[in-house]
């Protein structure tokens, strides 16, 4: 049967928190092997684990404020999500923050600040961060506009509350831009949704602000999209091995070395593959294969969730495992009402 919306909506935000949730094991790890993925995958199915044992991180804490403004304002609104943020990192700073962001968020907590973007161009000698903290909770982006340009823009405006390098930026917009095409149905065509997504980065990265950071950090010209063709090309490889997925797209705390990963975490497991249990459907097969590739795995895997739940739906997702996750039915309330939201902007054009 068709996957509802509505489904593909609660999918793309309960998988993104169950990524983040399972994904904290092994955060860090450099080699993961697909046996310990496997044994800490089946033990949520264990009755007795309670509900909520694993708690979610940043990455999940700040999407649910992403999400939270989104919906006050019925809109993107900078102040709000600003505030958001900072409050979020106040009550709860232990939830396993980046070491340079934490500066930009208790810069936001000022009651004196004008500019909200301020604090972020102050990062790293004035930079800004690359790290992938805008793209970790850029999904509710995609749930919360109806076309496309929104989608972009505002995801890249949410990002550079924290993230002003266009590195950092621009890993939101690709994950945005990912979660919103799988929501369309685009993964039925895995050719079509990666060469689209090439075509709106090419655009987003010929600038000329790009094009400078991409030179002064040594990188391609459009960085992400030669990730995204390496990503093409390793998908029509017969075989992939993991380390060779590490080496070619990495598995960091970049945005550059973790969204493309996470865009090929689910086009490879749209396919059974070796080594993954005959009984899991596609978002299991995602969610293994994302832990096993060790590095930031509650990113990687809360990115890949996102994008995997938007194309699957929520009735996939294994009940025990959602169960053992903090924050999972918050998530899928969070969605609900953001399927709300953006059924009255559909009827009022
Ligand atoms: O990007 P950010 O929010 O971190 C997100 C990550 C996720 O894995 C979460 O799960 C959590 O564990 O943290 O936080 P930032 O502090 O902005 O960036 C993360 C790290 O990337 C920084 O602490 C730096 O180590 C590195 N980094 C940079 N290093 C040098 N120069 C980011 N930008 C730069 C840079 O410009
Ligand atoms: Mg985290
Ligand atoms: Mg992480």
């Amino acid at each position: 049967a068709p996957v509802s919306l509505l489904s593909r909506f609660r999918g793309a935000l309960a998988a993104a928190v169950l990524g983040d949730c399972v994904g904290g094991e092994f955060e860090g790890a450099e080699e993961v092997p697909l046996d310990r993925v496997l044994q800490h995958l089946s033990g949520l199915e264990d009755e007795t684990r309670g509900d909520g044992i694993l708690q979610y991180s940043d990455d999940t804490a700040m999407m649910r404020c992403v999400a939270q403004s989104l919906l006050t304002r019925m809109g993107f609104d900078e102040q709000d999500m600003a505030r958001s943020f900072a409050k979020e990192y106040s009550l709860a700073p232990g939830r396993g923050y980046g070491s340079g962001v934490i500066q930009v968020l208790r810069k936001l907590a000022s009651p004196h600040l004008n500019d909200v973007f301020q604090p972020a161009r102050a990062q790293f000698g004035g930079r800004g961060s690359f790290g992938n903290g805008g793209a970790m909770r850029a999904a509710p982006f995609a749930l919360a506009f109806r076309n496309v340009a929104d989608v972009m823009r505002y995801a890249r405006c949410g990002a550079m509350l924290t993230h002003s390098c266009s590195l950092g930026y621009n890993g939101a917009v690709l994950q945005a831009l990912a979660v919103y095409l799988s929501l369309q149905g685009d993964l039925a065509i895995p050719q079509k949704f990666i060469s689209k997504l090439i075509s709106e980065m090419e655009e987003m990265e010929n600038d000329e602000t790009a094009h400078n950071d991409a030179k002064v950090l040594k990188l391609a010209e459009f960085p992400y999209c030669a990730r995204l063709h390496r990503v093409k090309e390793l998908m029509e490889q017969n075989s992939v091995s993991i380390e060779e997925v590490i080496l070619k797209l990495g598995n960091g705390i970049a945005a550059l070395e973790s969204v493309p990963t996470a865009i090929f975490c689910v086009l490879h497991c749209l396919e059974p593959r070796e080594g993954l249990p005959e009984h899991y459907g596609g978002l299991e097969r995602t969610i293994a294969y994302s832990l096993a590739l060790g590095g930031d795995t509650d990113t990687i895997a809360c990115m890949a969730g996102a994008i995997a739940g938007a194309h699957y739906g929520i009735d996939v997702i294994p009940q025990s495992w959602l169960k053992c996750c903090e924050g999972a039915e918050e998530a899928e309330q969070l969605a609900n009402r953001l399927y709300k939201l953006y059924s009255i902007m559909q009827t009022e054009g």
